[in-house]
């Protein structure tokens, strides 16, 4: 072999083995670039997939505030997260929740909750809060996987929705010939609203009233499309069926039914008379039989069952009459000449709420307080230059109420103290809507209903 055959043997060789460490070099980084990427991605991650406040009003100075955020670990392997939580108040100032971090193990794939809280000082402003939320990767707080926030999470108030519990039913219909009325219910234990008729095909629900025990409801409605004449139908809370139509195909206008004080007859207007009927709508028995002259309206039990408070006659017309569940002695109990007075709705065994004209020439309605010897009392929480009617008590002191107090959005329902005339405008509760909101009835019960269908 000569020289030049030599180097280039050699070139070769040596040219070989450089592009094999080229090969092995490539393969080393190709590994450890694998090894860092599995290091990268094979970590926890986070993804925080829920956040709500056990109330939406918290009375500053008293009340506190826990926040429970829903957390997923989408990461690939297990590990540690540490969350915080803070709000901004109405003057933009932070307040931290605690624990300031509170740490959480998700194995991967797997999802859980941690809850943080807040006692806002009696200095806190008045007004809306704004929620902000971290979840870091380490106790340090130096680097984090992700965040979340709720604009308008709470308001801090000085005098807050009194109520913690309990289930409040209405309805919510864009007119009252439109046909389209809705039932809703909204349990104050877990501040939650279920549409109850968005399946029922039944047409303009209203005027719900709870059995004594809450397990069942009454209601007027009509079977979905023509022809329109009104019934009366009951429905089981914990039971899951439909509705069932007391009155179903008779003809007639069936409406305004509420349930007796022992849970076993309802009371109703047919065809402008009050009549009783069992739960199944059998032995239906009149207390008034004179048809629609004059027409008998809203009728209501008194608290022993005996007497039945009711509206006589129609528009400027109408006045309070008491009747015994016999029919006899059919007396009146308020009936000022011109001035609409109606809806009653008895609180207790010497007094009811019901609704009434201001005066012969204003007709904006004012809520009453009545006993059942004819004294009558306009309640402070009254708008003198709105319509203020549909009142259910509440307790001694308290009641539910519709009001056109806020002009943008038809009737709203409010809720009242009677001894202060403060009244709370539920604007936190999601209730209210520019339709008409009407029909309140309350029952101090902690929620029950599977509300399926
Ligand atoms: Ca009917
Ligand atoms: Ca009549
Ligand atoms: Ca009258
Ligand atoms: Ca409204």
């Amino acid at each position: 072999m000569n020289i030049i055959g030599k180097n280039i043997a050699l070139s070769f060789l040596t040219k070989g083995i450089f592009n094999l460490e080229i090969v092995m070099k490539k393969a080393v980084f190709i590994i450890i670039f694998n090894l860092l990427q599995m290091l990268v991605y094979a970590t926890p991650n986070a993804s925080i997939m829920n956040i709500t406040f056990d109330k939406p009003q918290i009375k500053r100075g008293a009340e506190s505030v826990i926040a429970t955020i829903t957390i997923k670990n989408i990461g690939s392997t297990n590990g540690f997260f540490y969350i915080t939580a803070s709000a901004q108040d109405g003057n933009n100032a932070w307040h931290d929740f605690s624990p300031i971090r509170k740490n959480l193990f998700l194995s991967s794939g797997s999802t859980d909750t941690v809850q943080l809280q807040w006692s806002p000082g009696a200095n806190v402003p008045i007004g809306n809060c704004y929620f902000y939320t971290k979840v870091f990767k380490d106790s340090i707080g130096a680097d984090f996987y992700t965040e979340g926030d709720v604009s308008n999470a709470f308001s801090i108030l000085s005098n807050p929705f009194p109520l913690t519990m309990g289930l409040l039913i209405y309805h919510s219909y864009s007119s009252y010939g439109a046909w389209d009325s809705k039932l809703y219910l909204y349990d104050f234990s877990t501040n939650t609203k279920k549409d109850l008729s968005a399946n029922w095909n039944i047409d303009h629900a209203m005027n719900a009233h709870f059995s004594p025990n809450a397990s069942h409801i009454v209601f007027m409605g009509d079977d979905a499309g023509l022809p329109r004449d009104w019934d009366i139908y009951i429905w089981d809370l914990n039971a899951n069926h439909l509705p069932i139509n007391l009155t179903q195909g008779n003809g007639i206008r069936d409406e305004d039914p509420k349930i007796s004080p022992d849970g076993s007859q309802i009371i109703f207007k047919q065809n402008g008379d009050i009549k009783t009927m069992a739960l199944d709508g059998s032995n239906i028995t009149s207390i008034t039989n004179n048809g629609g002259v004059p027409e008998e309206s809203m009728p209501y039990f008194s608290s022993d069952g005996q007497k039945i408070v009711y509206a006589r006659g129609a528009g400027a017309s109408s006045d309070i009459y008491i009747i015994n569940k016999d029919g006899s002695n059919n007396t009146a109990l308020l009936s000022i000449s011109n001035v609409s007075e109606y809806y009653p709705i008895v609180r207790n065994n010497s007094s009811f709420l019901y609704s009434r004209w201001l005066s012969p020439s204003i007709h904006h309605d004012q809520i009453h307080l009545a006993d059942f010897l004819g004294n009558s009392t306009s309640l402070s929480i009254n708008d003198l230059s709105s319509n203020n009617s549909d009142a259910y008590p509440v307790g001694s002191d308290y009641l539910f109420f519709s009001s056109t107090r806020a002009a943008s959005s038809g009737y709203d329902i409010y809720f009242g103290q009677i001894s202060s005339g403060a009244v709370w405008n539920l604007d936190n509760f999601n209730i209210n809507s520019s339709n008409e909101e009407l029909g309140a009835c309350y029952i101090p019960r902690k929620f029950s209903c599977q509300c399926s269908p």
